[in-house]
């Protein structure tokens, strides 16, 4: 039994945000319809493609665990099957460019006449106002959000970071989004309307800087290292390079054999309870005293110096040996993987958290598995269906069509070629 066995979800997604969101509720058990356009499909299948022929990566590694139906939601019969599926599914997602379920005739007022109950959760790059008919993708998020303008160092442009705030993280908010919208209807028998919006989705990740911007007309940033180097703040927040969020200094420091591995480097936090054995650490006691290193106030304006210090040490050391003897003194530091190092960590595999999956057509290929365990729910992860692989199933079992009226939708063409199911 899984905690959402018996949802299913008419998944109208492509790309990353909106897939994100409905693999997640697969993993959890839900039975996950996605419609494709008849021969073409996300665009992702063919996106970013390394082995001719076969799903890409980007593909697979966002549609676990659902099945695939080829479905031309523009075509009359197309809409009739539609119109059934909406009456079968408790949960339509979609991240359509804005108005493009309208324009299909599928609307959130459509929706709810032929299913009250059922929930319509959409991700939009933005929510309403001046923006809202915009085409959004990942970076653009970021930028709009409030990420780029406080990534990067302070002599540098913004920065987009790598991982995918605005995509994935707008995919998890929706997704509780859902599982919230069903819990309500339970009580309600009624089914809403769910929006989560890029826009919104990165700037709740980028709430403390949110909070530095109102702290900024109290007085300078004291915990950022510009304040320290002299530089004079503006009116915005500025880039903080690798400054720890919060009140504990961080910074990215060089490891033994940075010269040569772009990635020999450890994230080292001076927390004020871990100073005392910093100092020890490091060959610095008399800092433990001194007036003038002994308090985290003391210390702000010397942390160019303070991180010189603890830098000339950490070099000495390979980054995983850094750990190895921060880690007994409670003192916070993580060493900077690469995807390689991540890919091949047993750590990692063991809990699902990277799986390896066999597909018919690419062979094995490793993939994140669900980030959330449940400890009542267990979730594997079962390989992307292939373009339009359950069309046939899905038409028969689910909507209960005979071979008949199978045969009559596929002459319409309003789904893909049926064959390809029976392969
Ligand atoms: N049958 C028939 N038509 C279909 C179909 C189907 N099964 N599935 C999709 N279509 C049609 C849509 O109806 C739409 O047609 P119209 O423009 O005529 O209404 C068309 O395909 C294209 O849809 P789209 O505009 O959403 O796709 P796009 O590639 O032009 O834009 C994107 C992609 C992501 C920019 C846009 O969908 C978007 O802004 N989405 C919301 C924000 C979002 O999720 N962004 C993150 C994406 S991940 O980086």
């Amino acid at each position: 039994m899984k905690a959402l066995e018996g949802v299913r979800i008419l998944d109208f997604t492509h790309v990353q945000s909106g897939p994100t969101c409905t693999q997640l509720l697969a993993w959890f058990g839900a039975d996950v319809i996605k419609v494709e356009r008849p021969g073409v499909g996300d665009a992702t299948h063919n996106q970013l493609v390394d082995v001719p022929g076969a799903d890409s990566l980007y593909f697979t590694m966002l549609n676990h665990n659902k099945r695939s139906i080829e479905l031309n939601s523009k075509n009359e019969t197309g809409k009739q099957v539609l119109t059934r599926l909406v009456e079968e599914c408790d949960v339509l997602v979609e991240n359509f460019a804005p108005g493009a379920l309208d324009r299909m005739g599928f609307g959130w007022e459509a929706i709810q006449k032929i299913n009250p109950r059922m929930i319509m959760a959409s991700v939009k790059g933005f929510g309403p106002g001046k923006y809202e008919d915009c085409k959004v993708y990942e970076n653009v998020a970021q930028c709009a959000g409030g990420a780029a303008s406080t990534t990067g160092f302070v002599d540098g442009p913004p920065l987009v970071t790598g991982a995918q705030i605005g995509d994935s993280g707008t995919g998890l908010n929706l997704a509780l989004g859902i599982v919230t919208a069903l819990f309500q209807r339970e009580k309600t028998g009624r089914g809403q309307k769910v929006l989560a919006a890029m826009q919104a989705g990165v700037l709740n990740l980028c709430r403390v800087k949110l909070r530095d911007q109102q702290r900024l007309s109290a007085g300078p940033l004291t915990e950022y290292s510009q304040h320290g180097e002299g530089i004079p703040f503006g009116e915005a927040v500025p880039r903080a390079g690798n400054d720890s969020g919060g009140g504990q200094p961080g910074r990215i420091l060089k490891c033994k054999g940075w010269e040569t591995d772009p990635d020999a480097y450890t994230y080292f936090i001076t927390q004020a309870a871990a100073w005392p054995k910093i100092c020890d650490l490091i060959g610095k006691p008399e800092w433990k005293e001194d007036p003038g290193y002994a308090t985290p106030p003391a210390r702000l304006d010397k942390l160019n110096e303070i991180f010189g210090e603890i830098e000339k040490w950490t070099m000495t050391k390979g980054k995983f040996e850094v750990m190895d003897l921060c880690n007994p003194l409670d003192i916070p530091v993580g060493p900077i993987l690469s995807m390689k190092e991540i890919a091949e960590d047993e750590g990692l595999r063991a809990t699902g958290t990277i799986v390896e999956v066999d597909h018919p057509t690419r062979g094995k290929y490793l993939t994140v598995g669900n980030p959330i365990k449940l400890s009542d729910s267990p979730s594997e992860v079962t390989r992307s269906p292939l373009l339009g692989e359950h069309t046939e199933e899905v038409l028969r079992d689910v909507l209960g069509y005979s071979d008949e009226e199978i045969h009559r939708i596929a002459a319409s063409g309003a789904v893909g070629e049926l064959q390809k199911a029976a392969e």
